[in-house]
């Protein structure tokens, strides 16, 4: 046999499944032997019974995607894969987005150019389809889903993304003859546009009132109706960035009738609450204007509830990076904008599982086998990544991570990403990563280790949590 390149010695392995002590044999790049005192390797570390998680799979993220100008994302593929790779994420799922009257196949490919050469750890790419043409539904769209890109996310609000009911029908037969993984973001646009439109009449237009333009009823309403469409197409659908009671509620109703309908949450839905959006008219809430809105505590309880008991399958950042002090960013032009022109979006791809690790594992509040499946065996599962992804098992690519416990309270000095601030700053944390492995690669151990294009694209398999029958049909 070959001889080993890199063994992690005494290590506290956790799956979803078990937590056990081993050592874990790396070559070419994947795990090759899980065990008790493997061989030499080339290279060593022993993690002295430290906890070793598989790398997380972050499968909502958006970096670098096209915007109107002057906005920008923040983050491209270099500087959002650091930031994740300092985090302890080593796939990251973002989005190729299609513009209205742009083919599908010219988003998919302009969005290879903008990863190409750039990614320090592995990515795959949803579709996202804002123009359900006949060519899109009958030819594009189906000859992706062969080819590798087998999740897209339909919106059910914003002017630019959103598909009427009849056009999210059309997309959802397509995942359901094709067997895609349809996610859906579920806020009723014409409830935020009249609600909007009266704010903003009463002058009040601070960022704060964006939470009051988007309450729980809007995603509420949505989520049912989006559970309903689903129904009627006879396909699964994942409900992404599920933000407290009401929309739970619908998911939970849909499951007790029988219908698989996947959720996912956010540390924003955990950390963050709609006060953070400013409890005054300042305009540094605009820092928190994501969509939907943080919500309360008592709605933070609900989301930490879900997360126990099976309502969520994922755990996402939603990482959407706009700089706040900058007129590509959440000042456009150079202003302070209407609540309904602040560029919707939060950075969060690098604080994902520290957060969920400090709080969930470390406060008592989930087992370690909950956080690896939340944060990656269940997204590698949901997007045709697993076994090669979201576990630690011989044959799995060797995406590792380390954990180490200290105490200290956030910064965004602490972070890799581009942007200018966190808005978890102050949060006191428990835990980071020690070390990263990406294919068995050093990528984070206290310094980041930069190696631009190392991240190599994947071609998604059908999603595991779809039903066999749908791939007969
Ligand atoms: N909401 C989204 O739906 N996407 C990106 C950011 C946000 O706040
Ligand atoms: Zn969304
Ligand atoms: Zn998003």
């Amino acid at each position: 046999m070959k001889a080993l390149e890199l063994v992690l010695r005494n290590a506290r392995v956790a799956t979803a499944a078990d937590v056990f002590e081993a050592d874990i044999g790396i070559a070419g790049g994947r795990i090759v032997q899980i065990g008790q005192q493997l061989p030499a390797g080339v290279r060593e570390f022993d993690v002295a019974g430290r906890v070793v998680t598989p790398g997380g799979v972050d499968a909502h993220c958006h970096l670098d995607q096209p915007m109107t100008p002057p906005v920008r994302m923040a983050d491209d593929f270099d500087t959002g894969t650091r930031a994740a790779a300092c985090g302890g994420t080593t796939t990251v799922i973002p989005f190729a987005a299609q513009e209205k009257g742009q083919s599908l196949r010219a988003a998919v490919q302009d969005y290879h150019q903008r990863a190409e050469g750039k990614a320090h750890v592995d990515y795959a790419f949803h579709l996202i389809v804002s123009d359900p043409t006949p060519k899109v539904l009958n030819e594009e769209l189906p000859a992706l889903i062969r080819e590798g890109y087998t999740s897209f996310k339909i919106y059910m609000t914003y002017d630019d993304l959103k598909l009427g009911d009849g056009q999210i029908l059309d997309v959802l037969a397509v995942a359901r003859r094709h067997g895609a993984m349809a996610m859906i973001h579920a806020e009723n646009a014409d409830c935020i546009e009249w609600l909007s439109k009266r704010l903003e009449a009463a002058g009040r237009t601070a960022p704060r009132f964006h939470a009051h333009s988007r309450p729980m009823l809007v995603e509420r309403e949505a989520t049912h109706r989006a559970i309903a469409l689903a129904e009627l197409v006879d396909v699964p659908i994942l409900i992404v960035h599920v933000s407290g009671r009401e929309a739970v509620e619908q998911i939970r109703w849909a499951r007790a009738h029988g219908l698989s309908v996947f959720a996912e949450t956010c540390p924003q839905y955990l950390f963050l609450t709609a006060e953070d959006l400013g409890i005054d008219d300042s305009y540094h809430g605009a820092k928190c204007v994501c969509s939907p809105p943080p919500r309360d505590k008592s709605n933070q309880e609900v989301i930490w509830a879900g997360l126990n008991d099976g309502l969520f399958t994922v755990f996402s950042s939603d990482h959407a990076p706009f700089k706040y002090d900058a007129p590509e960013g959440k000042k456009p032009g150079g202003e302070e904008v209407a609540f309904r022109h602040i560029p919707n979006g939060i950075p969060g791809i690098e604080t994902r599982l520290p957060l969920l690790y400090s709080e969930g594992v470390l406060g008592g509040r989930m087992t370690l086998n909950k956080f690896v499946e939340l944060t990656a065996t269940n997204p590698a599962k949901a997007y045709g990544l697993h076994p090669r992804k979201g576990t630690i098992a011989v044959g799995s690519d060797a995406d590792l991570v380390v954990w180490e416990e200290r105490e200290f309270v956030l910064s965004n000095s602490h972070l890799h990403h581009a942007g200018d601030y966190t808005p978890y700053a102050g949060q006191r944390l428990r835990a980071w990563p020690a070390l990263t492995l990406c294919g068995g690669e050093v990528v984070w151990d206290g310094a980041f280790h930069a190696r631009a294009g190392r991240g190599r694209f994947l071609a998604c398999a059908t999603p595991s949590l779809l039903p066999q029958r749908q791939l007969s049909n």
